[in-house]
């Protein structure tokens, strides 16, 4: 006879206290109002398996995009219309535990969702980017979305170009170019929720972790929580530096490129090709 082992409790799943955490401080920030915001994290199969028998499904949703790339694989999301202010105090409405199926045409519910919720209206992003980002980076996890404050008013007061937006986020704080090198992403304004916005962002996430959604928010991607969150909160304070000079043509000085460019040769990155002039 084979013994079962015994499983962990859920509530106590680190990658479950993470998501508790994360939610918690983005709304904190003020990123997150209402229902604003949503995070998809992918799990090891082995870990998963600690706290839930994975055979036990308790209800299977309908893609309408098919991810047959991630056939098999296991993730922690955000629910649609849950509130990230309200996720660490009742987790188990507000986050559910996803394992995509064979076919890649449907997720089946493992844990969570417990009042009948579904994962995030933002799925079609978060699948679509999770493919490209694992192509890229196999020690990639996280996709994360918000409404950071000061990357969305600097959609209206700077131009959209991604080079001209990234160079002036780099020279906002010192930090920028060695914490995102490989620049912002930017769509144009688009429907969000869709599969269409789904592609675009993932088209964007080849290049690029961090991806600007004109007007409504910013998309990250990292191999942990805390580098996906930092990725964001890195941008958004330069943009925060920027909102609060208010006025572009205040500027007396800045970073210059050369200074820029010894940033990157002394953190030994890689600035992305045609931002700088040097
Ligand atoms: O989940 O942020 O983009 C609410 C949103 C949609
Ligand atoms: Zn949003």
């Amino acid at each position: 006879m084979v013994a079962t082992m015994q499983k962990k409790d859920i509530i106590e799943a680190p990658f479950l206290k993470e998501m508790c955490e994360a939610t918690f401080n983005m709304w904190n920030m003020g990123w997150d109002e209402r229902n604003g915001g949503n995070i998809s994290y992918l799990l090891d199969e082995e870990v998963v398996e600690q706290y839930l028998d994975v055979k036990q499904i308790i209800r299977s949703i309908s893609l309408k995009f098919p991810v047959s790339e991630l056939a098999g694989k296991y993730f922690i999301v955000t629910g649609s219309g849950k509130y990230f202010k309200n996720v660490k105090e009742d987790p188990s409405n507000t986050l559910g535990i996803l394992k995509v199926d064979e076919s890649g045409e449907k997720v089946h519910l493992l844990w969570g969702f417990e009042d009948g919720s579904n994962p995030t209206s933002e799925l079609p992003s978060h699948f679509m980017s999770h493919i490209v980002r694992l192509r890229v980076d196999p020690n990639h996890r996280i996709i994360m979305h918000n409404h950071a404050t000061n990357i969305l008013a600097m959609t209206f007061i700077h131009d959209l170009d991604e080079a001209s937006f990234t160079k002036t986020l780099w020279q906002m704080c010192t930090e920028c170019i060695v914490v995102f090198p490989d620049a912002i992403g930017i769509l144009p304004w688009m429907v969000p929720g869709t599969d269409a916005i789904g592609e675009k962002t993932a088209e964007k996430m080849l290049e690029h972790r961090l991806v600007v959604w004109p007007h409504h928010g910013i998309f990250g991607a990292g191999s942990t929580m805390d580098e996906t969150f930092g990725l964001i909160e890195t941008a958004e304070k330069a943009a925060q530096i920027y909102t609060i000079i208010g006025d572009a043509s205040k500027i007396k000085q800045t970073i210059t490129d050369q200074q820029l460019k010894d940033l990157a040769d002394a953190f030994q990155v890689v600035p992305r090709e045609g931002i700088l002039s040097v």
